[in-house]
């Protein structure tokens, strides 16, 4: 008798405490689903070499240069005497972020270099009492942003530390692993350092851990309890590792697809460097960024662009530009991106993305189709549509339902010219909350785009995955296949594109995989090839492969299944089949 009534008790304490785990969570998390827009500042010694050491470039991100050129701890440090950002200016910088739109300002108050850029009593390696600057820029950021009305957020890097010996990462000073102890590193740096920085500065928005390594959950959820208790209405970033945070990180640059379960946030840098570089001039154009924000938004999630400011304390010209045009944009078209929530439907659209409020929604047209948007599958009655950029002046709708094909398609009269090039957003009030068709259905352009994240895959114990990004990871196994089920309402003949994905910065893709692409009767073979190569419009990082395979024949409109089966999968490289979608277009 006694022993159930004591399970009883135990599931519904679990089930109390997940509740009031996932309340916590949310309450914290209102401001920065409303927010959805946030700057990052990677600002610490690094500046001062700004990527050259002892006369030499040195490739990869500034902010690791004391790791990629294994400077000695003895060297490093004495960065501290060149260090004095007199140019500092805490209300230039918030008045950037605020000039851009964002809501809030995350800066490293310690990266991997293990430099404290405040006031520590914990370790006097930092800008105060280090450095001939001898200022808090923290405190004087604190009263800007409070000024401004946008929150403070800090980095943190919990696990990597080059300037400790007990710590992860430096592995040129302090070779020896055996005598490494990273718990104690805990107690007498992380934690204390969490207290201050959780304490000195007022109500914290965030804590960006970083790079959760070798975090057991414990450690992880210590640091994350350790945040709460100080500042309960402080949000903890999924870096803490484990799954403990309050919501989750993307890898860095990239642009999570599909529905996302969790909320989610993605960094993104200006350039290709975090911390400031003199020889990084790649940055990004203002239509990217604009055209990154919306997508991140319509898939509920937060983005945070990152800037590298300069040892004497200034924010790079083009990054200010850059943030400036993304302000502009914001300005006209803020409504579609402060607390709107994910596109209902499970995939992005040939011409854009739509993010949703209660009772609207709105489309980011990145490609415009001139005089007429078409979207397929809106069930709900539009009563009124109108551009953010025009907002007096309502456009004509037009809403059919094919009863028989069970097809429902709006048509939306625009003007000929976009108010905005790189994303002009189109409302659609609607009668009540939007129901959407959310099956997979070709669209009015009469494509037919089946992206690898909404395949069903099937295997025995399949070890292919996707990865954030929406690109399928592992499929080395020719036994392990993918599947969709789509709506037509266009019977034809259709070429067929399979699209996958190269590595990072196009560094390597792997082809020569012989496949079937099948429908429940006919079937196209052929190989993997390299037919062309596609920019990937939402992220130059990870450019596209497109591989022609020839036709296949759609004999009647409906429900239609597709299946992509590898005959052989190349995998020398470890790549195999990086699938990212399977096109089909109708053959002209
Ligand atoms: O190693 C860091 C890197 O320097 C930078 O801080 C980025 C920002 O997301 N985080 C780590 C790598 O993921």
């Amino acid at each position: 008798m006694r022993k159930p009534t004591g399970i009883l008790l135990l599931v519904v304490f679990v089930l109390a405490g997940t509740t009031w785990a996932d309340e916590a969570s949310d309450q914290r998390l209102a401001w920065w689903r409303e927010a959805r827009f946030g700057l990052f500042i990677h600002w610490g010694l690094y500046a001062v070499p700004a990527g050259e050491w002892k006369g030499k470039l040195i490739p990869g991100i500034g902010e690791w240069i004391m790791n990629r050129a294994k400077i000695p701890v003895t060297e490093y440090e004495r960065l501290t005497a060149q260090f004095n950002p007199v140019k500092f200016n805490a209300e230039e910088w918030v008045a950037v972020a605020k000039n851009a739109g964002m809501k809030y300002i995350v800066i490293t108050s310690k990266h991997h270099d293990g430099f404290a850029m405040y006031r520590s009593a914990a370790s006097k390696y930092n800008i105060v009492d280090a450095t001939p600057f001898r200022r808090d820029p923290m405190k004087e950021l604190a009263e800007a942003a409070r000024k401004a009305g946008l929150r403070l957020c800090f980095y943190y890097s919990q696990t990597q530390d080059w300037y400790e010996p007990d710590a992860v990462g430096n592995n040129w000073d302090f070779p020896d692993e055996s005598k490494k102890n990273f718990a104690r590193y805990l107690e007498n740096k992380v934690k204390p350092q969490v207290r201050e920085i959780m304490t000195q500065y007022g109500p914290i928005g965030l804590i960006w851990f970083d790079t959760p390594r070798n975090m057991t959950r414990e450690q992880s959820q210590e640091l994350a309890d350790l945040v709460h208790k100080l500042q309960p209405q402080c949000l903890v970033s999924g870096r803490v590792g484990n799954g403990v945070g309050d919501y989750d990180s993307a890898g860095d640059n990239q642009i999570s697809v599909g529905r996302v379960r969790r909320d989610w946030e993605t960094p993104v840098t200006l350039n290709d460097t975090w911390g400031f570089k003199k020889d990084d001039s790649n940055w990004k154009s203002p239509a990217i960024l604009i055209r990154q924000l919306a997508q991140v938004a319509s898939r509920g999630g937060n983005y945070l662009l990152n800037v590298g400011p300069t040892a004497e304390g200034v924010i790079p010209q083009p990054s200010v530009e850059r943030l400036a045009e993304v302000g502009q944009w914001m300005k006209t078209n803020g409504d579609s991106i402060y607390g709107s929530t994910a596109n209902p439907l499970p995939y992005d659209l040939a011409w854009g993305v739509i993010t949703s409020k209660p009772g609207k929604l709105y489309l980011h047209v990145f490609e415009w189709p001139g005089k007429e948007l078409v979207l397929s599958g809106l069930k709900t009655k539009v009563n009124r549509a109108y551009l953010l950029a025009e907002r007096g002046r309502n456009l004509s709708v037009k809403q059919q339902h094919d009863a028989a094909l069970d097809h429902h398609e709006l048509r939306v009269t625009l003007p000929a010219q976009a108010p905005d090039a790189r994303n002009a957003v189109l409302v659609l009030e609607t009668a009540g909350q939007p129901g959407m068709d959310t099956r997979l259905q070709q669209q009015p352009d009469s494509t037919i785009t089946l992206p690898a994240y909404l395949g069903k895959i099937h295997g025995d114990r399949p070890q292919l995955r996707l990865d954030g990004r929406g690109v399928v990871e592992r499929w080395v196994d020719p036994k392990e296949w993918l599947s969709w089920e789509f709506q037509v309402s266009r019977a034809g003949e259709y070429n067929v594109e399979v699209i996958t994905s190269q590595q990072k910065y196009g560094n390597g893709w792997e082809g020569g995989h012989r496949v079937t692409v099948s429908l429940t009767d006919p079937e196209v073979k052929g190989a993997i090839g390299d037919d062309g190569r596609l920019e990937n419009p939402s992220n130059p990082y990870w450019p596209y492969v497109i591989s022609k395979l020839g036709t296949l024949k759609i004999t009647k409109p409906g429900l239609q299944k597709l299946f992509l089966k590898p005959e052989t999968i190349e995998a020398q490289k470890k790549l195999g089949l990086t699938l990212v979608a399977i096109k089909l277009a109708p053959k002209q």
